[in-house]
């Protein structure tokens, strides 16, 4: 029994081009993953997200324990052939969702005792009940069950939290049913604090999983700070796993992280800022809903091969967001998803040839200049 494991391909500086082999096929990484918190990736069909050049795709244990429910996606075939995703899905623990519920929320030594935000059941959740819900949801990669504290937050919070995240990490691990091409990731935990990230760090190598995660971070600290916890925990990390950035970011937060040896990525920004007008490109943000494109024949971005920049204009597009037309939130999800996946691919291919630093500066450059 061989569970997936992760396979280093090249390497340029700290930046590492690899594949991750999982019983759902492989992924090349870097690797940018579409967030389907309830078992959709929003605006898009799973066929579409796949021409976007998608490998995996993210679903939540949080939202789908809730909805439908964990054992009737089980009773259904999986959550693959339940959302229409034969290749690899990464569930996320449901930790880091409970935690944004704020005062719904009870949380002791077991676990966490929260209320639905949908119609205010009760629920609890545990590092135990947590990975029996992912195994039931047939996730590819199964998360820790953590806990992530908003930053800042003084150093004895941080401690004590990250130890709690430890703790269940172990639980996890115990719970976890191994298979052929699954696996586990812990979560390094312990907010921008240098020793306590080396300690988290230890004890999940201790326990030993398929690939390490690092929480915690994008949670308020800003980038400088990011970056800099990076510099120091990435290392700690086993060189032969994959180790993924949890709930970053925008292209330069995932740029700068790759350039740490980060290998996986997952956020909602790409969508989300779809459905709202936003628009992703090699020369920086647009807004469809601004004024000036109401007459632009032009495509949202020349060197861009989606369905919204190949077959119609930045005037078009603007006047689907302004009439509130469901197609504008499709084809600039659809937009943003190729944008994210052509970025994480370029750079993929520059660490190949050994050009990350070049291609690093061109991206920033052209990121500068603004609108063609
Ligand atoms: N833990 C889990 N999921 C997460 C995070 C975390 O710390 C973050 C932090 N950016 C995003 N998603 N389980
Ligand atoms: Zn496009």
């Amino acid at each position: 029994m061989t569970p997936l494991y992760w396979q280093k391909n090249a390497q340029d500086h700290l930046a590492r081009a690899g594949s991750l082999h999982t019983a759902h096929g492989v992924v090349q990484t870097p690797t940018f993953m579409p967030v389907g918190t309830v078992g959709t990736v929003k605006a898009m069909t799973m066929e579409s997200v796949r021409a976007t050049g998608a490998q995996i795709v993210l679903g939540n244990t949080y939202h789908l324990m809730l909805r439908p429910g964990a054992e009737r996606v089980k009773r259904l075939g999986g959550l693959h052939h339940f959302m229409d995703w034969p290749g690899p899905i990464l569930t996320d623990s449901g930790g880091f969702q409970v935690m944004s519920l704020g005062p719904l929320r009870k949380l002791d030594q077991d676990g966490v005792t929260f209320r639905s935000h949908i119609d205010g059941s009760e629920h609890r959740l545990t590092p135990e009940r947590s990975t029996d819900i992912q195994n039931a949801l047939d996730a590819t990669i199964t998360m820790c069950f953590d806990e992530c504290p908003a930053l800042p937050a003084p150093p004895e919070a941080l401690a004590a939290s990250m130890r709690l995240s430890m703790a269940w990490a172990a639980r996890c691990r115990e719970q976890f049913v191994p298979r052929a091409g699954y696996g586990q990731f812990g979560i390094i935990q312990g907010g921008t604090e240098r020793l306590l990230r080396e300690e988290s760090t230890k004890s999940l190598i201790h326990i030993g999983f398929e690939g390490y995660a690092i929480g915690g971070l994008a949670v308020g600290e800003g980038q400088a700070l990011m970056f800099s916890t990076l510099d120091f925990t990435v290392p700690l990390i086993p060189e032969g796993s994959a180790r993924y950035l949890m709930g970053v970011g925008t292209p330069e937060d995932i740029l700068g992280a790759i350039e740490r040896g980060i290998d996986m990525f997952d956020c909602v920004m790409p969508t989300r800022a779809g459905r709202t007008g936003r628009a992703y490109t090699t020369r920086g943000k647009l807004n469809m809903r601004n004024a000036i494109h109401k007459d632009d024949p032009r495509p949202i971005a020349p060197d861009c091969t989606c369905p919204a920049c190949t077959k119609f204009s930045r005037a078009y597009l603007h006047h689907l967001f302004r009439s509130g037309e469901i197609l504008g939130p499709m084809l600039l999800t659809w937009h943003n998803l190729t944008y994210y996946q052509s970025l994480v691919q370029s750079i993929r291919q520059a660490i190949m040839v050994q050009n990350l630093k070049n291609h690093a500066t061109n991206l920033r450059d052209n990121w500068q200049k603004g609108d063609w």
